[in-house]
């Protein structure tokens, strides 16, 4: 799909059954895309490394994933001024909800935009960055539009029993 205009980093392997349904959601949008391990704790070299050269490479948004102590997206979005959209990853212990708070509550200057905690998270994060890319490029605003009504489409008017 050529150059990567979107890279997916998450903290650990253990985030990519939730980070993938961002990258299916771009496979969709047929956005060219990236993902990475990229840890905050356990990697803060390659952290700063990837956010140092992300803007440089091509990136224009990042979407990054973790859970816990979720100090990925607020770290990256401390080194590039490309966009950062957080991904809540549901925990074990506390739900997400950790996750959550460790990712939306940024001081004044470095803004993450954050969704929610999980699976539509990810997905949403892959439609956010859909939906920036989209403002400078008119085939895939065509491709978004007809994604969001093929959605709409498929929701029935009465519900079924299961
Ligand atoms: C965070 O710790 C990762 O983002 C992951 O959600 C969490 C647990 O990581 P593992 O112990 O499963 O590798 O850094």
């Amino acid at each position: 799909m050529g150059q990567p205009s979107v890279g997916i980093i998450m903290g650990s392997q253990s985030d990519w059954p939730t980070l993938r349904g961002a990258a299916e959601t771009l496979d969709a949008l047929e956005i060219a895309h990236e993902a990475r391990i990229v840890s905050a704790h356990r990697t803060p070299d390659r952290l700063w490394r990837y956010g140092q050269e992300a803007a440089g490479r091509g990136l224009q948004v990042i979407i990054a994933g973790a859970g816990g102590a979720a100090h990925l997206p607020g770290m990256m979005a401390s080194k590039t001024r490309l966009p950062v959209i957080g991904v809540p990853v549901e925990t074990r212990a506390l739900k997400g909800v950790d996750s959550l708070y460790s990712i939306v509550q940024m001081p004044r200057g470095f803004p993450v935009a954050t969704m929610a905690i999980g699976a539509a998270g990810a997905v949403n994060a892959g439609l956010m960055a859909a939906e920036i890319l989209a403002l400078s490029d008119p085939d895939l605003a065509a491709r978004l539009e007809r994604w969001r009504a093929d959605l709409s489409a498929a929701i029935p008017e009465e519900p079924q029993d299961e």
